[in-house]
C-alpha cells in the first residue's frame, strides 16, 4: 500500500585518477550507477537509508525534509526523520570559488539530538556515501584531479550548542594547508547555464543529509521545525528556509460491530478512530482464531471497514482487527477477540404454521384438544412415525409441564422440519422435531423459544414443515437463518411464496397445511381413508397410532373423514 518511490539519477561521473578516498564512500551498492545521486520523493518508512529527501532545491541553500502525509506534512512521533540541506556558491553573489563551507543546524527542542544519524553528502559531481549509525565523521576527501584541492571533512553533532554540524574546508595538495590562491577551492561558482536542468549535477553545489528522531515525549499535533545556517568562507550566515512537519504520536483503536453471516461467508463489520487530533485510520488488519487455536493474521491492510470471511460450517471463529493510521502508527497489539464477536454456529428458526385440522377461523387458533386431554406425548413422534431424521434431528423430550400453558400459546402438536440445502432444494441437510403452539409458533423443546439447529452453519437455507396427518410444504425462496432468531418465516401468510401450487389451503385470509394425509406420505388418497381412518374409527384413541383424527380432537369418527378427509382428497403434497 505505501509505495516508497525513488528515482535512481545515473550521472556522468568521471573518477580522479588519484583516489587516496573512494569519492563514491566505499563504491555503488545500489544497481550500479556508480556515484549516483539517489533522489527520493515520498518520506514516510522508518529507519529506511533512502528515507532522506533529495528533491532538489529550486533556491538552493535550502533544508529540505520528510514529506509526510497530506499538507501538513504528518509524520510519526517513532519515525526517523531524514533531511537534506543544499548549499550553493550563488553566482549572484560570488565571484570565487568556496574553500570552506560550514553548515549549522541548530536541534530544535522537539526533536532527540542523540537520534541524529549523518548521511551521505556531496559536492559537484561527487557524492560520497556514510558508514551506517554514523554520528561523528572525519575525513580528507581527494579531488585533485578535478578540482585541484583536498576537501577536509568533519561533520557531527555539538551537544554544547545543540547544533549538527558539518565543515568542508579546502587544502592544498602540496603544502597541506588551506590554499593561497583565492581562486582555489572546492565548491566553484555555480554554473547558470544548467541551473534548471537536474540532471546534471551543478558544480556550485553542495549538500548534506541526516536523520533524527522527533522526541517520544511529543503528543499528536505537536510541530517539529528544523533549520539550517550556511557559511561561505567569511561571509554572514544564509539562514535556510524552515521545514515543518506535524506529529501524530499515538496509533488509532477499533472494533469489530457485528458479525452475521452472508451466504458462505461471515460478515464482519467494525469500526475505528485514530487518537485525538491524528492523522485518521490508514487500513486494518483482521486477525481470526479458529476453534480457539491462536490468532493469526488474515488478512492485512483492509481499506474497508468489513470484510467478508469463508468460515467453515460447524467451526467457532472469534475476531479482532487492528487499526495502522496514516503515518504508521498501529493499534496497540490485542490477545483476545472483541467480546461480541465469538459465533457459534447453531442457528435459529423462527416460523409459523397453521394445521387446517385443528384450526378454528373463530378465533383464529389451533384448537388444543389432544392438550386438554393429556393426550400430546413428551418424547418426538416423528421417529416411530417413520420419518427420517437427519443430523442430530430426533429423539427430543420435552418436560410435561410446558402442556399446562393454555391460550393462544398452548401447545398444540408436534410439527417436523427440515432445512434444505440452499443450493439443491431436495436435500434435506437437517432436520428437527418442534411444537406448534394454538396461534401457529414453531417453538423448540422449552415450548417457547424459537427452534435450534445445533451445529449448523448460519446461512441461507430452504424451510420445509411437515407433520404426522397434513401435507408438508417449504418455502420456494431460501430463508436467511442466523446465530438469533430472524424475522419470522410465516407460512400462514397468504403472501409467502411456497414450492408448487397450492401447496396450502387458504383458509379465510390464512394458508394452512392440508388434513387428511394419515400416512403422512405425498398423497390424500383413498389409502389414508381405507388404510387408516377405516381401520381407527370409533376405537380407542392412542396418539402414535391414531393420525386419521384429522381434526385432532382426540377421536377417530366420521368427521374427520367427511369433513377433512373427503375434501381434500386427490392433493398431492408440493414437496420434492
Ligand atoms: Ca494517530
Ligand atoms: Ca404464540
Ligand atoms: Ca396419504
Ligand atoms: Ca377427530
Amino acid at each position: 500500500m505505501k509505495k516508497i518511490v525513488y528515482l535512481l539519477f545515473a550521472l556522468v561521473f568521471i573518477f580522479p585518477s588519484l583516489q587516496a578516498q573512494d569519492p563514491c564512500g566505499g563504491g555503488d551498492d545500489r544497481g550500479g550507477f556508480g556515484c549516483s545521486i539517489l533522489s527520493f520523493f515520498g518520506a514516510k518508512d522508518d529507519g529506511d537509508e533512502f528515507n532522506i529527501p533529495r528533491v532538489h532545491a529550486v533556491d538552493p541553500n535550502e533544508i529540505s525534509g520528510p514529506i509526510g502525509y497530506d499538507t501538513a506534512q504528518w509524520v510519526s512521533i517513532n519515525d526517523d526523520l531524514g533531511y537534506t540541506i543544499f548549499y550553493e556558491n550563488d553566482p549572484a553573489f560570488a565571484t570565487a570559488p568556496a574553500q570552506i563551507v560550514e553548515i549549522r543546524m541548530p536541534v530544535e527542542p522537539d526533536l532527540n539530538i542523540f537520534s541524529v544519524r549523518l548521511g551521505e553528502f556531496g559536492f559537484g559531481y561527487f557524492n560520497f556515501e556514510v558508514p551506517e549509525n554514523t554520528t561523528f565523521y572525519q575525513n580528507r576527501l581527494d579531488v585533485v584531479d578535478s578540482l585541484n584541492v583536498l576537501v577536509d571533512v568533519t561533520a557531527g553533532i555539538d551537544v554544547v550548542t545543540k547544533e549538527v554540524f558539518w565543515i568542508f574546508e579546502s587544502i592544498d595538495p602540496l603544502t597541506g594547508l588551506p590554499p593561497e590562491d583565492a581562486l582555489t577551492g572546492f565548491l566553484p561558482v555555480n554554473d547558470t547555464t544548467t541551473l534548471y536542468n537536474d540532471t546534471i549535477p551543478k558544480q556550485g553545489e553542495g549538500f548534506v543529509t541526516f536523520t533524527i528522531q522527533p522526541k517520544n515525549s511529543l503528543l499528536t499535533g505537536d510541530t517539529v521545525t528544523t533549520h539550517a545556517s550556511i557559511i561561505f568562507d567569511i561571509n554572514a550566515p544564509l539562514i535556510t528556509n524552515t521545514w515543518t512537519n506535524l506529529v501524530d504520536a499515538f496509533g488509532p483503536v477499533s472494533q469489530v460491530d457485528t458479525v452475521f453471516q452472508n451466504g458462505d461467508d461471515y460478515r464482519l463489520v467494525w469500526s475505528g478512530i485514530d487518537d485525538a487530533g491524528g492523522v485518521g485510520i490508514d487500513y486494518y488488519d483482521l486477525y481470526v482464531a479458529k476453534d480457539a487455536e491462536p490468532f493469526l493474521l488474515y488478512e492485512s491492510e483492509i481499506d474497508t471497514t468489513d470484510f467478508a470471511y469463508p468460515g467453515v460450517p460447524g467451526s467457532t471463529y472469534a475476531f479482532y482487527i487492528r487499526a495502522t493510521d496514516n503515518v504508521g502508527n498501529r493499534e496497540a497489539e490485542k490477545t483476545e477477540a472483541d467480546p461480541y464477536v465469538t459465533i457459534t454456529s447453531s442457528i435459529k428458526v423462527s416460523a409459523k404454521v397453521i394445521l387446517q385440522g385443528p384450526y378454528d377461523g373463530n378465533t383464529g387458533l389451533m384448537r388444543d384438544l389432544l392438550r386438554q386431554s393429556d393426550l400430546l406425548p413428551t418424547s418426538e413422534p416423528f421417529t416411530a412415525l417413520g420419518f427420517t431424521h437427519v443430523d442430530g434431528g430426533g429423539n427430543e423430550i420435552v418436560s410435561a409441564t410446558i402442556f399446562d400453558t393454555t391460550g393462544q400459546n398452548a401447545i398444540i402438536d408436534w410439527v417436523f422440519l427440515e432445512l434444505r440445502n440452499r443450493d439443491q432444494a431436495d436435500s434435506v441437510v437437517a432436520t428437527r422435531s418442534a411444537l406448534v403452539q394454538a396461534d401457529g409458533d414453531i417453538v423448540d423443546v422449552d415450548g417457547q423459544s424459537a427452534v435450534a439447529f445445533e451445529g449448523k452453519a448460519i446461512g441461507e437455507y430452504y424451510l420445509a414443515i411437515r407433520h404426522r396427518n397434513h401435507l408438508g410444504t417449504r418455502s420456494a425462496d431460501r430463508v436467511m437463518l442466523n446465530g438469533t432468531p430472524g424475522s419470522l418465516i410465516d407460512f400462514t401468510d397468504i403472501n409467502f411464496n411456497t414450492f408448487g401450487i397450492n401447496a396450502q389451503v387458504e383458509l379465510a385470509g390464512v394458508n394452512a397445511l392440508y388434513a387428511g394425509n394419515a400416512n403422512h406420505d405425498s398423497q390424500i388418497n383413498a389409502v389414508d381413508k381405507n388404510s387408516y381412518w377405516r381401520v381407527q374409527n370409533g376405537q380407542t384413541f392412542d396418539y402414535l397410532i391414531f393420525t386419521a383424527d384429522f381434526n385432532m380432537d382426540g377421536a377417530v369418527n366420521a368427521v374427520d373423514k367427511n369433513i377433512y378427509w373427503r375434501v381434500n382428497n386427490s392433493t398431492s403434497q408440493q414437496l420434492d
